[in-house]
């Protein structure tokens, strides 16, 4: 009997300890459960951070992709984004303060900043790959560079065929690397076209980079900027005469703009001739198609090596231009096809969707933050536009605003737009319905039917102006006049 209780008692202090040790090792289990939980939570707040790819265009016109809808412009590449991606429509650059437009456009791009909270050489203020490269991520950028070195090196740690210009041969573009020791290597010419060029250099990145860290690769296209000079299979891919005119063709502007006579509006003779323009257009969708098909091949080696699914793909474009309309060839001004650009985005989280929301620039850097989870810096004047993405807004503002030099002023509320001139202490009012007059053609600024609209833009106007913080003093002062057409021609690069 005795045997037996200290059997029995042998037996529960045995299972006694199995028990313990099975209560432990359920502790450890438990602890590790929670462990695997928080690395999974890590892993997937890292997972979040996604690769982020931009594709910037130089001086292309919102809606030149044929997925658009544009009648001409071919772009099966632009085309399969536009469909699988979210579309901004009304995506304005806020202007500039000189002739070279694509300067403060892309310092507003990469500070995120507006347009005079913002140096060209973007000194003192964080910038979007500093941003990218404190959260973790290999940053490399190839292609136009136009704000000076010290903020590429600090924007970038990374690079190869890098042109710190605004212009150049697109067959001999003189470009430099971002060396290992973060010096800027010399001067060398690259002896492909721009485009090619850099999608080489973007592909080349793509199929080496460190595979344990996400990339933020910049590809920053030359094209379709003057010259436009498109390679050989490109330069007569659109017959000129067979490309529709733009439904705002003019010969000439009716009136000054204060820049009749700059670099841009030099490229052809005054008065335009239909011929003249149907030659420009050719070429420039020439050199978009171009652009399209290097795009292709960046996006293909994207899906080659396995990133794509992990890769929010953005596109823009800097600013846009004229090519023949009003009468003008430039991006001097604020037509909608000077200040209006493309902007695609595409990749994880990103449903395809097409908006109207009014939108900027420099709306991009805190949308990207906001998708791969980063915090914003201050002074951040950009809005993030993933509400609108993910369906929860219609719209993040009201109207837009726009500025050139200080000689034009314009704002845009979805339907209706007023663009003003006070140039040489004579001021013009322009006031556009884009709902019946997408090429605004119409001016209604004195028909008394649409002196309210007329009120209440010019009070907007104002307001923005003051928000802003416009420097110019554009109702007393404004800007002076073009003057006489100068005989030899400008040649200045923008
Ligand atoms: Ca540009």
């Amino acid at each position: 009997m005795k045997l037996y209780a200290e059997k029995t008692a042998l037996i529960a202090i045995v299972w006694l300890v199995f028990a313990v040790a099975g209560l432990a090792s359920v502790g450890v289990a438990a602890s590790e459960a929670k462990a695997a939980a928080d690395r999974r939570a890590q892993s997937s707040a890292e997972a979040k951070r996604c690769n982020v790819l931009v594709l910037y265009s130089d001086d292309q016109q919102w809606d030149t992709i044929g997925a658009l809808g544009h009648p001409v412009v071919k772009t099966p590449n632009l085309d399969r984004l536009v469909k699988r991606g979210f579309v901004f429509r009304n995506h304005y650059v806020m202007g500039a303060m000189g002739g070279a437009v694509c300067i403060p456009s892309r310092a507003m791009f990469h500070s995120g900043r507006s347009l005079w909270r913002v140096a060209n050489d973007m000194s003192g203020v964080p910038l979007w790959g500093e941003l990218m490269h404190q959260a973790g991520y290999q940053t490399f950028a190839t292609g136009k560079w136009h704000n000076g070195p010290e903020s590429l090196l600090r924007s970038f740690k990374a690079g190869k065929a890098i042109f710190l210009g605004g212009m150049s041969d697109h067959f001999a573009v003189p470009v430099q690397d971002i060396l290992p020791d973060g010096r800027l290597s010399e001067k060398y010419v690259g002896r492909k076209f721009s485009s090619q060029l850099f999608a080489d250099a973007a592909i080349e990145f793509l199929e080496k980079r460190d595979r344990s860290r996400p990339f933020f690769l910049y590809v920053a296209f030359t094209a379709p900027h003057d010259p436009r000079t498109p390679p050989a299979e490109f330069a007569k891919m659109y017959a000129p005469n067979s490309i529709p005119l733009p439904k705002n063709f003019l010969p000439q502007h009716p009136f000054d703009t204060g820049e009749m006579w700059g670099r841009d509006e030099m490229l052809a003779p005054h008065p335009r001739t239909p011929e003249v323009v149907r030659q420009h257009l050719a070429d420039y969708y020439g050199m978009i198609s171009h652009m399209d098909q290097q795009i292709g091949r960046v996006l293909q080696a994207l899906a080659n090596t396995g990133d794509e699914p992990e890769t929010l793909l953005v596109f823009a474009g800097d600013n846009g231009l004229a090519v023949g309309q009003h009468g003008l060839l430039g991006k001097q001004n604020l037509y909608e096809h000077s200040g209006r650009t493309p902007l695609v985005f595409a990749g994880p989280g990103i449903p395809s969707g097409r908006s109207d929301a009014l939108v900027y620039l420099h709306d991009i850097l805190p949308t990207v933050c906001e998708l791969v989870g980063l915090s914003l810096p201050e002074g951040i004047d950009g809005k993030s536009l993933v509400p609108v993405i993910r369906g929860q807004k219609q719209q993040v503002r009201e109207f837009v605003f726009t500025a050139y030099r200080n000689l034009q002023r314009a704002v845009r509320e979805p339907r209706w737009k007023l663009i003003k001139y006070h140039i040489g202490g004579v001021k013009t009012t322009q006031l556009f319905d884009l709902e019946t007059d997408p090429w605004e053609t119409n001016n209604l600024a004195d028909d008394p039917a649409c002196a309210e609209h007329r009120k209440r833009l010019e009070a907007r106007l104002e307001k923005a102006r003051r928000e802003a913080g416009d420097p110019v003093d554009f109702e007393n002062v404004g800007g002076k006049p073009s003057g006489p057409r100068p005989t030899a021609k400008k040649t200045n690069a923008k």
